[in-house]
């Protein structure tokens, strides 16, 4: 078998203090952490699209990597370079998962019966790799978004056959993703979304979003797949409007059209700071909700408008991911890095670091998250900081046990409320570094 990164070699941890450019100083899968293994808190993920198939091109210019691992593009050869590079990839670091969109897997061909007859060609591929490995699919998609068919989306799309394609597509997705014993499907609306309301049903649009989903769901429960469907929020890009905005958005959606019980959100750092929120804002909504279902891990760069796709570095926003995913008992999915390497950042060594950057950063974050909620000084500070709903007119709001009148009445005798306790934000700050660095 061809080796593709012959320079390097398996990734290991050895320690902050290792100055080697190809090992983990914080990620070891088998320090226990809160009971359970690094490895299993963090189910890390290798991103097809970006890892394997982006290679530089930008609005502004062509690639700058050789993704073509020795086989020309477009043809099925280069796809089984691909399964190659990426299984030699995932196994050098220790990475137990990857997600792909269809399109990620074979070249389209014009006619989706030999689109579909390629894919089931890869997917053997792709199963004889995973045996004897621990190697595992997290999730699987169906690129909605790229061919001009979905200039105006896929189940927003004012054509039915546009929508009807889609469908083709979505089916052959699950059927793949089934195949190769997926934990989740992912939707993410593309082009879902809507450039002028002077030509726009929204009403009608959202509809049939939510009946493609849920043909989607009755196909996929038909064939057995057990796991959760996710939408992935996110704001704008490429369309000026999205329908998935955010996470609240997007949980109001599944509620309103009945599809909250077979889906969850997959939420992605650099789509909630594109919508205004942090990060840790999207997974709390999720979280509260009982949506928190899997994490897209890329950071964005809050100087540009766009969604960047950085690999994480930000120890403060992976420790407070951490933290709501610690505090969410887990995740029903992973950690995919859907992230790409700057494009002048091109060669396979810079692949490499990418994710040691990553799963750094993210091993970090559950390292300190775990020390703050240990250090249990966050916690108890929010529990005081509602005691006035403990007793006393506040515990009677709660119980339900009061009218309005009541509380009018209250407050006639009360005089002016004192103010609420101070929110001792600086404070609270400083207690996050003195865990993040003493
Ligand atoms: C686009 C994006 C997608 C989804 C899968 O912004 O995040 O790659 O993760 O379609
Ligand atoms: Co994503």
């Amino acid at each position: 078998m061809k080796e593709f990164f012959k320079k390097i070699p398996a990734i290991r941890y050895e320690g902050p203090a290792s100055q080697n450019p190809f090992a983990f100083r914080f990620y070891d899968p088998d320090r226990v952490i809160l009971g359970k293994p690094m490895s299993e808190h963090l189910p890390f993920t290798m991103a097809w699209w970006h890892n394997l198939c982006a290679a530089g091109t930008d609005m502004f210019g062509r690639d700058t990597a050789d993704k073509s691992f020795g086989a020309e593009k477009g043809t099925m050869e280069h796809a089984k370079a691909k399964v190659d590079a990426g299984f030699e990839f995932m196994k050098k670091l220790g990475i137990r998962y990857f997600c792909f969109h269809d399109v990620d897997l074979v070249p389209e061909a014009d006619d989706i019966k030999e689109t579909n007859a390629r894919l089931d060609e890869i997917s053997d591929y792709i199963l004889k790799k995973m045996k004897g490995t621990d190697i595992r699919c997290l999730w699987g998609t169906a690129n909605m978004f790229g061919n001009p068919r979905f200039m105006n989306g896929a189940g927003s799309s004012n054509s039915a056959d546009v929508f009807c394609f889609a469908a083709a597509q979505i089916k052959k997705a699950l059927d793949l993703t089934v195949k190769l014993g997926g934990r989740g499907y992912v939707f993410w609306g593309g082009r879902e979304g809507y450039e002028t309301l002077l030509n726009t049903d929204v009403k009608f649009e959202q509809e049939n979003i939510a009946r493609l989903m849920h043909l989607a769901v009755d196909y996929g429960r038909s064939i057995g797949f057990t796991g959760d469907f996710y939408i992935e929020p996110k704001p704008k890009e490429p369309m000026k409007h999205q329908y998935d905005f955010d996470a609240a958005t997007a949980i109001g959606f599944l509620r309103q059209y009945g599809l909250d019980r077979d889906f969850k959100l997959n939420i992605e750092a650099n789509h909630a700071t594109l919508a205004g929120h942090t990060f840790q804002h999207d997974l709390r909504i999720s979280a509260i909700n009982g949506m928190l279902g899997s994490i897209d891990a890329n950071q964005g760069d809050l100087l540009l408008g766009w969604d960047t796709d950085e690999f994480p570095f930000n120890v403060y926003e992976a420790t407070m991911c951490m933290y709501e995913v610690l505090k969410n008992g887990g995740l029903t999915g992973g950690f995919n890095f859907d992230s790409k390497t700057r494009r002048p950042s091109y060669t396979f060594e810079d692949m490499f670091h990418a994710y040691i950057l990553g799963m750094d950063t993210f091993a970090l974050g559950l390292i300190k998250a775990a020390q703050l909620i240990e250090d249990g000084r966050l916690d108890q500070f929010v529990s005081e900081r509602y005691a006035s709903y403990r007793t006393g007119i506040g515990k009677k709001i709660l119980d339900g046990k009061v009218t309005l009148a009541d509380l009018a009445a209250y407050a006639d005798k009360m005089g002016a409320p004192k103010l609420p306790g101070s929110g001792r934000q600086e404070y609270l700050e400083s207690i996050v570094n003195a865990v993040l660095f003493g």
